[in-house]
């Protein structure tokens, strides 16, 4: 990878001095430019100090880790920057300049489609473009690769919303409504999803059978939060879905996963 300053004079790479970075120009491998970010406003507030980078702008939540573990799966290199959600930090104009809805994760690829920057939002069409870039975690077959596709949305339709109002109403502050029949409500409805995805891994390792894919990685991290952080394993009455936490398991033992998991985390 090499440098230049705008001033096209060969420049080493001095990426910790801020004043230097918004004009720092990235070479790809080929030799082709590839355009700096200064025209992303989110830069302003979380700097790259790697414009070749993919820059993730995320927190470890099971919406965030759907990108870092597929980043870590396919060793995309990619920069991860912390937007502190707790803090509203995602709702700070610099954020809302990349996704309008507030909301992590989302990311800018310097070398997106025609070595142009592409910014992008919502986690499944992130897992998409990943998987399209690399040819990676998604099936060349175009109709496994629909039925790919049709999982993804399967975990962002129904599994994402509401295995998160779980976690609003038995862990949040929804907790405290004397009220439970919300509760219970989105308690039976995930547990109909689980046995939905209990059924589809019967006989088969990954969702899609042998080929682990972004299907599995959009779902693994929601479903592991809901037995860790949300604390509802007994809620949903989780062991009697043996499928499920075997796929768990072995999802949770990939090193990717893992190392997934953990980013962006709070320092
Ligand atoms: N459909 C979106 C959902 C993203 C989402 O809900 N992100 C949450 C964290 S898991 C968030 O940013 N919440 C902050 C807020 O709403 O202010 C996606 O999958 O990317």
């Amino acid at each position: 990878m090499r440098y230049r300053g705008r001033g096209g004079g060969f420049a080493p790479p001095v990426l910790n001095d801020p004043a230097r970075r918004p004009t720092l120009l990235a070479f790809s491998a080929a030799g082709t430019a590839v355009s700096d970010l200064s025209a992303f406003p989110i830069t302003t507030r979380w700097p790259a100090l790697h414009p070749e980078r993919i820059q993730l702008y995320s927190l470890n939540t099971p919406n965030g880790v759907k990108v870092s573990i597929m980043l870590e799966e396919t060793g995309l290199p990619y920069e991860p920057h912390l937007v502190d959600i707790m803090q509203d930090e995602s709702h700070l104009p610099a954020f809302l300049s990349l996704n309008p809805n507030g909301k992590i994760p989302a990311i800018v690829d310097p070398d997106g489609p025609g070595g142009k920057p592409l910014g992008l939002f919502e986690s499944g069409a992130i897992l998409l473009y990943l998987a399209e870039k690399t040819g990676r975690f998604i099936p060349a077959d175009p109709a496994r690769r629909w039925e790919t596709i049709q999982w993804v949305f399967f975990q962002m339709a129904s599994i994402g919303p509401m295995f998160g109002q779980i976690g609003f109403f038995h862990k949040f502050a929804g907790r405290e409504y004397e009220d439970k029949r919300p509760l219970q409500r989105y308690v039976d409805e995930s547990k109909r999803l689980l046995g939905v995805l209990d059924e589809r891994l019967a006989g088969r390792d990954w969702i899609m059978g042998e080929d682990y894919s972004i299907a599995d990685i959009a779902t693994l991290g929601w479903v592991n939060n809901l037995v860790t952080f949300y604390g509802a394993r007994e809620l949903v009455a989780f062991d009697g879905y043996a499928n499920v936490a075997a796929w768990l398991a072995r999802g949770l033992a990939r090193p990717a996963v893992q190392r997934g998991l953990g980013i962006p985390g709070r320092s």
